[in-house]
């Protein structure tokens, strides 16, 4: 006997799963067509839906105008320089008092091998980050950027490093003894310039959490708070660092306070495209009677009239910048060959309870998970990429998520100490083989890009920009 399959089309969902605000979610698609901004009230309607393939579809209307069929993947490795950190972060299983049994600062030499090895293996990148260690000189930071870009170019390869979040940096100014609570910006400002001369490449976009007060003390308390965060990722940017953007969800935070994070970003965005030229698309930065009166958004949050509003997302091609090369004809290649910083990729990182001090919380669930990254995709307009970092969200999801708003799951990795997915070891290695696979599988062409997602050639284990 034949049994009949039936179709699956997953974008009309069972009768009992159609939400009762669909007049809203409509709402949100014609926006969406027509590239206007959302507001936090569209974020909310986005993750009250039952309709989750809608938000889903429309966060692969953004992301297919902006990068067509393409995903990105890169050949990279993580280097933990230690786990020796001074604070005690509710959500890290990854920390180390100095002394404890498990406790590890890597040494010059161990470094000079990473560097080594992650040549020898082709990689374009170096991500590297650690615990606030109490104890470490400032000296100790830009030997290592140093050398892991001395022992790549003696072997011919100009492997990119990506290194310390916002809280390092900060930390860093605070041991090289120029941080000064009246001017912080000229810490900061000291620090990303020592290493940049260095060798850095670009900052990752870790310890952003979630940008709110509350959760700040409840579970990070003694971590720097969103301003400060904001004025390093600045720095950053005026010093023509690109960097990216994370956001730890699923543990203590609610919904409202990730679109309050998300919509922090964005206006940070705004100002950073704006310093590069980037016409303002001329909307309103409307938010909600509700929002403002939430407490989230005070007067003093508020970008006041005149604040740019720039959006890459809307179809067509935003205002090409001044110095645009016009053989560039995309807005995302344009933004690549840019000299000045601005954020390049949004991670959203689901908490993982395991082994920390919120052990008692579930975590997020899978659906959470897509749904997530896919309002982070509609609500960061202004955000070229956003990330499906496959070690946290694993490799299943992230080719998932490439249908849901994503347009990189990141990399090769090899080894990563901060989260352990389902207790593993820190060897988290995927080929490259297993990445394109999953991309190509999900419908797209993948694209093998540097950190500043410029498309790389490849011949084996040596690479040039394309
Ligand atoms: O800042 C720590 C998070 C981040 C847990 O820039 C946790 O390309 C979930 O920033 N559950 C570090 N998350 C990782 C990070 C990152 C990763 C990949 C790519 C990039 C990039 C940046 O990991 C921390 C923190 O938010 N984290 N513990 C946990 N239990």
């Amino acid at each position: 006997m034949t049994i009949a399959a039936t179709p699956i089309d997953r974008r009309t969902p069972p009768a009992s799963l159609i939400a009762r605000d669909d007049s809203l979610i409509e709402a949100i698609r014609s926006k969406v067509d027509r590239g206007e901004r959302l507001t936090l009230a569209d974020g909310r309607a986005l993750f009250e839906t039952s309709d989750i393939w809608a938000v889903c579809d429309l966060a692969d209307t953004v992301r297919r105008r902006l990068h067509g069929d393409t995903a990105f993947y890169n050949i990279n490795r993580h280097l933990n320089y230690s786990n020796v950190c001074a604070l005690s972060c509710k959500f890290c299983e990854f920390y180390r008092k100095d002394g404890q049994e498990g406790a590890y600062t890597r040494d010059l030499d161990y470094i000079r091998q990473q560097a080594r090895e992650a040549v020898e293996n082709g990689a374009t990148e170096m991500h590297c980050v650690g615990g606030l260690h109490p104890k470490l000189p400032f000296s100790y930071y830009t030997d290592l950027v140093r050398t892991i870009r001395a022992t790549a170019l003696e072997m011919g390869s100009d492997l990119h490093v990506k290194a310390f979040t916002a809280v390092e940096v900060v930390h860093l100014a605070k041991i090289a003894k120029k941080y000064k609570l009246d001017d912080r910006a000229a810490g900061i400002r000291y620090v990303l310039s020592e290493l940049k001369a260095a060798g850095l490449g670009s900052l990752p976009g870790g310890g952003a959490e979630v940008f709110d007060d509350r959760i700040h003390d409840e579970a990070y308390k003694g971590k720097i708070r969103s301003d400060v965060w904001m004025d390093v990722h600045r720095v950053a940017h005026e010093l023509g660092l690109n960097t990216n953007a994370t956001m730890l969800y699923g543990h203590i935070e609610r919904r409202q306070e990730r679109l309050v994070h998300l919509d922090m970003l964005r206006r940070a965005q705004d100002l950073a495209l704006s310093r590069m030229g980037y016409a303002d698309s001329g909307q309103p930065n409307q938010w909600g009677a509700e929002d403002t009166a939430s407490g989230h958004l005070g007067a003093g949050d508020d970008p006041g009239m005149g604040a740019p509003v720039i959006t890459l997302t809307r179809p067509g091609i935003p205002k090409p910048l001044d110095f645009a090369d016009s053989s560039l004809t995309s807005h995302v290649s344009r933004l690549a060959a840019s000299p000045a910083g601005y954020f390049q990729t949004i991670i959203p990182l689901p908490f993982f309870p395991d082994g920390c001090d919120l052990e008692h919380l579930p975590g997020p669930t899978g659906l959470e998970n897509l749904r997530s990254l896919a309002i982070a995709r509609l609500m960061l307009d202004n955000f070229p990429h956003v990330k499906a970092f496959w070690i946290m969200q694993t490799l299943p999801m992230a080719q998932l998520m490439l249908q849901c708003g994503a347009d990189d799951i990141d990399g090769t990795v090899v080894w990563y100490d901060i989260t352990k997915v389902g207790g593993s070891t820190t060897h988290q290695e995927v080929s490259v083989w297993s990445l394109t696979r999953a991309i190509r599988e999900a419908g797209f062409k993948p694209v093998e890009r540097d950190t500043l997602y410029r498309p790389i050639k490849r011949e084996g284990k040596s690479w040039s920009l394309a």
